[in-house]
């Protein structure tokens, strides 16, 4: 399919101003639907006299305008697989062409859908999903963001096996209909593209509890989920209700319909959708408590709940101009979810958490072969856009604004953002623009962020004069060039910066030799920036502290000088970060091939991790990170270059074997001393106790001994987080503890999730490929749900090295079949799985080979575009 560019951009001619939807569902067999829209349209461009609609799949059966037949239309079937259509009409011979309506009547694929994108079953429901362009695969229409429609949505199915029927707004009406029928009528007050048209028919438990906002205004809340779940749905609702007061306090925004809806469904491809008033979520992403979600996935979905629900004005309210512009309502929506992660339980670690999502994925995306700017120039299909780049490097750019306008300045001009365009389809250019006349920031520069790809690198160069006692700081940047652009400019680029004396304390007030003060915050705009400082004695720099900057950077640190900077540095992100730059120095000590020097940084680090071990009980959360060595999978993602995966895995076991020796005792000690959990509450302290022990259960249990340790956690655990850790724990070690295992899949013979959660462990464990298949038979598994299918896929890639990476590339060819098989069915499953070879570059040349051939076997079939797209961009 021919690439859509983003300065293609055309307003509509005509717009969809009103939208009544008459859904008929006749549920019997194979199953089309059947939907009569009326559309009232008004001319935006007064030369136009036709306009084309969007379908996909649809099968027309009437045409009326102004209630007459109309026979001026064209129907266009495009070429290549996906049955897209386009719906020409030509009204110039309408007597007011400013004001008119549209009557269309056609079918819809429902029971035969597999896409899980416009109207489908999931399971026994049935369900939508529009964004991005799939409103298309339910009628004709403008399918694009930047017509504001009402809309009034009429639903008519089988009463007994549909006793619920959701749309968007508020409900107005309700009835019986012929042959054991129902209908039910929704009106949503609010104007709004198409992508967020929500259609929901089944029968759930639900959950109701109400918000009375700021305002006053009471709000209902319901949460639909499976029949017999309800109590899984609790948590959920607590976030939700959090998350409204949150967003009242921190960003003074209300909700604005009398009624919110949450329905959970057991077939989807995202992680949630915000369709106003009628949230619709994949059931990992809304479904659990204690017994069958662990910390990890409760706080998710805290963050996930939290997230759609902001949407309702940073997406809803104000949407996107065009879906270049994608990065406007996500990298925002991200930036407040991290936000209200922060301020409800801790801000280092949540920080810690996001940062590892940019260092271990989005890098990887942004020198590979898919590197994109977080609002893109050039598209194929949209579906591939939803990326670690358009929102967590997107979430990292409004970060910077905001770290660059302070608090008060940002919540000034995100005031001015919705007093401008409130009700709008706008675009990036926008949200700057009322950020910097709000707050009297000049931000034309900042805003290459948005259209420059690659990962900027800095380094930061220091001499320290004793004589004239003067140290010299010199920072530069230079971004290389990346697969889609060329050319690349000095970025702006905030540096949070500290200075240390010997004894590791933070020395403030220090001058420049002109007598300015050192800001804590050092802003980089050109290509370097040197700072002369004057000081008695030589000072350690630690830089983009926080991650203020997305950046990678190089720092000349001698080993000695890591290890002291992770024990001494009083600021706990940092410390953090110093830990992971030693941690990378001990396995390229290991690849040098040098054995003095492998042992000498070993013996660093054991002397480095018994510190840690000391200090643990002081924030066991934190601890638990820094105590864990770096995966491989970890470590790869540093690597630019000739990665070799296997080796990787290699030193990891080895360091594992010298922790033990070393600390396996501390370990138990450690242990031993950890205080009582108590009954499960889900806190930060709880959590990261529970994660602390994990850690140390781990390490205690390398070489077999303890196991007694991880039984007993077992049999005394009052929750799914520790009954999996010990899983974890026997598995990782192979501790041979099978009845623990047998008792877990007895207890959790029909929590899907909860197995979900099991295969992602075997997979990542497993010692080969057969293992992995034997994953497929579990009575949980179906090829067409993609929360089954990646829970095994994902893991296997991303953490199974020695399974992924097998000599004869058996690993390689399972995950490019896997992805082809997917693809006949469902082009958002296959792009996800093809994106997971996508590593190749950076792999050493056997891997590399072993990739491109499988990619090049693959362009030989006929692909979706969603996948062509990514193979061409890997073979280019
Ligand atoms: N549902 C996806 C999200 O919220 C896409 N909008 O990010
Ligand atoms: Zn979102």
């Amino acid at each position: 399919a021919k690439p859509l560019l983003r300065s293609d951009y055309q307003p509509l001619d005509f717009k969809i101003v009103n939208t009544d939807l008459d859904f008929y569902f006749d549920t019997e067999g194979d199953f089309r639907a059947t939907v009569k829209s009326t559309l009232d349209f008004e001319r935006q461009n007064p030369q136009a006299s036709s306009f084309s609609l969007d379908g996909q799949d649809l099968e027309l059966l009437s045409l009326k305008v102004n209630g007459q037949d109309w026979t001026d239309y064209e129907l266009e079937l495009l070429p290549g697989e996906g049955k897209f259509q386009t719906l020409h009409i030509d009204v110039s011979k309408l007597e007011n062409l400013d004001k008119f309506t549209v009557q269309i009547e056609n079918t819809l694929e429902v029971a035969n859908n597999k896409l899980l994108s416009g109207i489908y079953k999931a399971g026994e429901h049935i369900c939508s999903q529009c964004e991005s362009k799939s409103f298309r695969l339910i009628t004709y229409y403008f399918d694009r963001p930047d017509n504001l429609s009402l809309f009034t949505v009429k639903i008519t199915a089988n009463k007994e096996k549909y006793p619920y029927l959701l749309s968007n707004g508020n409900p107005v009406e309700k009835g019986e209909a012929a042959n054991g029928y129902h209908y039910a009528v929704w009106h949503d007050p609010f104007p709004k593209p198409c992508y967020l048209f929500a259609l929901v028919a089944g029968d759930f438990d639900v959950i109701s509890d109400e918000f009375t906002t700021k305002s006053g205004r009471k709000v209902d809340l319901q949460i639909f989920g499976e029949i017999g779940k309800a109590e899984q749905l609790r948590f959920a609702m607590s976030s939700l209700k959090r998350s409204m007061k949150w967003d009242e306090e921190r960003f003074g925004l209300e909700y604005d319909l009398d009624l919110f809806m949450i329905v959970a469904v057991s077939f989807f491809n995202m992680g949630a959708m915000e369709n106003k008033g009628l949230n619709i979520f994949n059931e990992s992403a809304l479904v659990g408590d204690k017994d069958t979600a662990t910390d990890a996935r409760l706080k998710r979905i805290d963050k996930v709940v939290g997230h759609e629900y902001f949407h309702n004005w940073t997406g809803d309210r104000i949407t996107c101009r065009d879906w270049f512009q994608l990065t406007l309502k996500e990298g925002l929506t991200v930036f407040r979810d991290q936000e209200f992660t922060s301020d409800t339980f801790d801000r280092t670690i949540e920080r810690i958490e996001s940062v590892k999502v940019m260092q271990n994925f989005q890098f990887d995306e942004d020198r590979g072969p898919t590197s994109h700017p977080i609002r893109p120039e050039k598209v194929v299909s949209q579906d591939n856009f939803y990326t670690v780049t358009v929102y967590d490097k997107g979430s990292e750019v409004i970060r910077m604004i905001h770290t660059l306008l302070g608090e008060e300045n940002f919540q000034k001009g995100m005031r001015l953002y919705v007093e401008r365009h409130d009700g709008q389809a706008v675009t990036c250019d926008d949200f700057v623009a009322a950020m910097a006349d709000a707050s009297g920031v000049n931000l034309d520069k900042f805003k290459l962020w948005y259209s420059q790809s690659g990962t900027p690198h800095v380094t930061v160069e220091k001499k320290f004069d004793s004589q004239n006692q003067i140290l010299s700081v010199h920072f530069s940047q230079i971004t290389h060039p990346t697969n889609d652009q060329a050319e690349k400019q000095a970025l702006v680029i905030p540096l949070k910066t500290v200075f240390l004396n010997r004894e590791g304390e933070q020395v403030t007030g220090l001058k420049t030799l002109d007598g300015e003060l050192v800001p804590e915050l050092i802003v980089l705009e050109n290509d370097s920036l040197s700072l002369e400082i004057a000081t008695p004695c030589d000072l350690a720099v630690v830089t983009n502290l926080d991650f203020s900057a997305p950046v990678i950077l190089h720092q000349e640190y001698d080993l000695q000088e890591r290890a002291f900077i992770a024990e001494h540095v009083p600021n706990e992100y940092a410390r953090y970060q110093a830990v992971q730059d030693l941690n990378y120095e001990i396995y390229k000590a290991y690849l040098s091939g040098v054995q003095v020097y492998a042992a000498q940084a070993l013996g660093l680090y054991l002397g480095v991790y018994r510190s840690l071990l000391e200090k643990a009980l002081d924030n066991p959360a934190l601890y638990a990170h820094l105590l864990s060595f770096s995966s491989p999978s970890v470590i790869a993602a540093r690597f630019e270059k000739d990665l070799d995966p296997l080796a990787l895995e290699n030193i990891y076991q080895q360091v594992q074997i010298a922790l033990n020796r070393a600390h396996g005792h501390r370990a138990i000690e450690l242990l031993d001393k950890l205080p009582a959990t108590g009954a499960y509450e889900f806190n930060v302290t709880q959590a990261g106790l529970r994660d602390l022990r994990k850690t140390l259960l781990t390490l205690a249990t390398v070489n077999g001994e303890h196991a007694d340790k991880v039984v007993e956690l077992y049999t005394n655990a009052d929750n799914f987080t520790d009954r999996i850790n010990v899983l974890g724990v026997n598995l990782t070690n192979k501790l041979g503890l099978d009845e623990l295992e047998q008792e877990f899949l007895t207890r959790y013979h029909d929590e899907t999730l909860v197995l979900d959660a099991y295969q992602s462990l075997k997979a990542q464990l497993a010692p080969d490929l057969e293992a992995i298949k034997q994953q497929f038979t579990l009575h949980t598994f179906d090829a067409h749900n993609p929360n089954r299918v990646r829970s095994i896929l994902q893991p296997l890639a991303r953490l199974n090295f020695a399974v992924m990476y097998a000599q004869d590339g058996s690993g390689i060819k399972f995950i490019a079949q896997q992805a082809l098989q997917a693809d006949k069915f469902n082009p958002q499953l296959s792009s996800f799985l093809v994106a997971l070879l996508l590593n190749f570059f950076k792999l050493s040349a056997r891997y590399q080979q072993q990739i491109l051939a499988e990619l090049k076997e693959l362009s030989a079939q006929p692909l979706s575009n969603n996948m062509q797209e990514k193979v061409d961009k890997a073979l280019e």
